[in-house]
Protein backbone atom coordinates (compact mmCIF):
# COMPACT_ATOMS: atom_id res chain seq x y z
CA UNK A 1 0.00 0.00 0.00
CA UNK A 2 3.04 2.08 0.59
CA UNK A 3 4.82 1.97 -2.02
CA UNK A 4 1.12 2.19 -3.98
CA UNK A 5 0.92 5.40 -2.67
CA UNK A 6 4.53 6.49 -3.50
CA UNK A 7 3.90 5.36 -6.85
CA UNK A 8 1.20 7.52 -7.00
CA UNK A 9 2.50 10.50 -5.90
CA UNK A 10 5.42 10.48 -8.09
CA UNK A 11 3.42 10.36 -11.28
CA UNK A 12 0.73 13.50 -9.54
CA UNK A 13 4.41 15.45 -9.44
CA UNK A 14 4.68 14.15 -12.86
CA UNK A 15 1.78 15.59 -14.45
CA UNK A 16 -0.56 17.99 -13.17
CA UNK A 17 -3.69 16.19 -13.20
CA UNK A 18 -6.15 18.19 -11.11
CA UNK A 19 -5.27 20.59 -13.53
CA UNK A 20 -5.87 23.85 -11.78
CA UNK A 21 -3.23 26.52 -11.66
CA UNK A 22 -1.44 26.35 -8.77
CA UNK A 23 -1.89 29.98 -6.63
CA UNK A 24 1.24 32.32 -6.69
CA UNK A 25 1.63 32.81 -3.32
CA UNK A 26 1.56 28.99 -2.83
CA UNK A 27 3.71 27.59 -5.60
CA UNK A 28 6.03 25.11 -4.10
CA UNK A 29 7.74 21.65 -5.15
CA UNK A 30 6.16 18.66 -4.07
CA UNK A 31 9.13 18.59 -1.11
CA UNK A 32 7.88 21.86 0.31
CA UNK A 33 10.48 24.14 -1.77
CA UNK A 34 10.11 27.24 -2.86
CA UNK A 35 9.95 27.36 -6.49
CA UNK A 36 10.08 30.54 -8.88
CA UNK A 37 8.14 29.32 -11.68
CA UNK A 38 6.19 25.81 -12.58
CA UNK A 39 5.62 25.89 -16.25
CA UNK A 40 2.86 23.55 -18.18
CA UNK A 41 3.07 21.45 -21.42
CA UNK A 42 -0.58 22.00 -21.85
CA UNK A 43 -3.67 24.81 -21.39
CA UNK A 44 -7.36 24.69 -21.71
CA UNK A 45 -10.45 26.89 -22.36
CA UNK A 46 -11.19 26.60 -18.97
CA UNK A 47 -9.41 28.51 -16.60
CA UNK A 48 -9.74 26.02 -13.82
CA UNK A 49 -8.49 23.46 -15.75
CA UNK A 50 -6.02 25.39 -17.64
CA UNK A 51 -2.49 24.08 -16.12
CA UNK A 52 -2.23 20.58 -17.50
CA UNK A 53 0.19 17.99 -18.85
CA UNK A 54 3.47 17.78 -18.15
CA UNK A 55 5.09 19.84 -15.36
CA UNK A 56 8.45 21.64 -14.83
CA UNK A 57 9.41 22.84 -11.77
CA UNK A 58 11.63 26.20 -12.18
CA UNK A 59 13.74 26.93 -8.97
CA UNK A 60 14.64 30.49 -8.14
CA UNK A 61 17.59 31.63 -9.81
CA UNK A 62 17.73 28.89 -12.54
CA UNK A 63 19.21 29.81 -16.04
CA UNK A 64 18.47 27.75 -18.56
CA UNK A 65 19.60 29.13 -21.75
CA UNK A 66 18.96 25.92 -23.70
CA UNK A 67 15.86 23.80 -22.93
CA UNK A 68 15.94 20.18 -23.36
CA UNK A 69 13.96 18.63 -26.63
CA UNK A 70 11.60 17.55 -24.25
CA UNK A 71 10.09 21.28 -23.26
CA UNK A 72 11.62 23.14 -26.01
CA UNK A 73 8.78 24.86 -27.64
CA UNK A 74 5.93 22.88 -25.77
CA UNK A 75 5.10 25.29 -22.97
CA UNK A 76 1.53 26.38 -22.81
CA UNK A 77 0.67 28.24 -19.37
CA UNK A 78 2.53 28.90 -16.84
CA UNK A 79 2.61 30.59 -12.98
CA UNK A 80 5.62 32.65 -11.60
CA UNK A 81 5.42 32.91 -7.76
CA UNK A 82 4.96 35.91 -5.71
CA UNK A 83 7.90 38.39 -5.39
CA UNK A 84 9.54 35.97 -8.60
CA UNK A 85 9.98 37.44 -12.13
CA UNK A 86 10.42 34.59 -15.01
CA UNK A 87 12.33 36.13 -18.39
CA UNK A 88 11.86 33.57 -21.46
CA UNK A 89 13.62 33.56 -24.98
CA UNK A 90 11.66 32.46 -28.08
CA UNK A 91 14.52 30.88 -29.45
CA UNK A 92 17.63 29.52 -27.51
CA UNK A 93 20.64 30.71 -26.14
CA UNK A 94 18.50 33.64 -24.90
CA UNK A 95 17.74 35.02 -29.10
CA UNK A 96 14.65 35.48 -30.82
CA UNK A 97 12.38 37.59 -29.09
CA UNK A 98 12.23 37.78 -24.91
CA UNK A 99 9.46 38.53 -22.55
CA UNK A 100 9.23 38.80 -18.41
CA UNK A 101 6.11 37.58 -16.86
CA UNK A 102 5.94 38.87 -12.83
CA UNK A 103 3.93 36.85 -10.57
CA UNK A 104 1.10 35.68 -11.31
CA UNK A 105 -1.08 33.29 -14.01
CA UNK A 106 -0.41 33.17 -17.79
CA UNK A 107 -3.71 30.78 -18.23
CA UNK A 108 -3.06 30.93 -22.24
CA UNK A 109 0.43 31.58 -23.37
CA UNK A 110 -1.70 31.60 -26.42
CA UNK A 111 -2.96 34.95 -25.61
CA UNK A 112 0.39 36.57 -25.04
CA UNK A 113 1.45 38.71 -27.96
CA UNK A 114 4.71 37.73 -29.57
CA UNK A 115 4.93 40.98 -32.18
CA UNK A 116 2.33 41.43 -34.06
CA UNK A 117 1.39 38.05 -35.64
CA UNK A 118 3.02 35.69 -33.26
CA UNK A 119 2.13 34.21 -29.36
CA UNK A 120 3.82 32.19 -26.95
CA UNK A 121 2.51 29.01 -26.81
CA UNK A 122 4.51 26.18 -27.74
CA UNK A 123 7.55 28.90 -28.20
CA UNK A 124 9.48 29.24 -24.89
CA UNK A 125 13.23 27.72 -25.86
CA UNK A 126 15.03 29.25 -23.07
CA UNK A 127 14.66 30.83 -19.42
CA UNK A 128 15.97 32.81 -17.04
CA UNK A 129 13.94 33.00 -12.94
CA UNK A 130 14.95 34.91 -10.41
CA UNK A 131 13.16 36.08 -6.82
CA UNK A 132 13.96 38.90 -4.95
CA UNK A 133 14.72 38.05 -1.39
C1 LIG B 1 -0.50 25.43 -28.57
O1 LIG B 1 0.29 24.82 -29.54
C2 LIG B 1 0.05 23.41 -29.70
C3 LIG B 1 1.01 22.88 -30.75
O2 LIG B 1 0.97 23.64 -31.91
C4 LIG B 1 -1.40 23.17 -30.07
O3 LIG B 1 -1.64 21.78 -30.11
C5 LIG B 1 -2.30 23.80 -29.04
O4 LIG B 1 -3.65 23.67 -29.42
C6 LIG B 1 -1.97 25.27 -28.89
N1 LIG B 1 -2.78 25.86 -27.84
C7 LIG B 1 -3.70 26.79 -28.09
C8 LIG B 1 -4.44 27.29 -26.90
O5 LIG B 1 -3.91 27.21 -29.21
CA1 LIG C 1 11.10 28.63 -29.62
Amino acid sequence: MKAFIAVLFAALCFEALNAQCPEPDTLQDAEGNKLCARMFQHSSYYYDQSCQGKVLDVYPGEDYPILTWAWDNRISSLVVAKSCSLTVWSRSKKEGSKKTFSAGIAYHLKDVKDGLFGDWNDSISGYYCTCRM
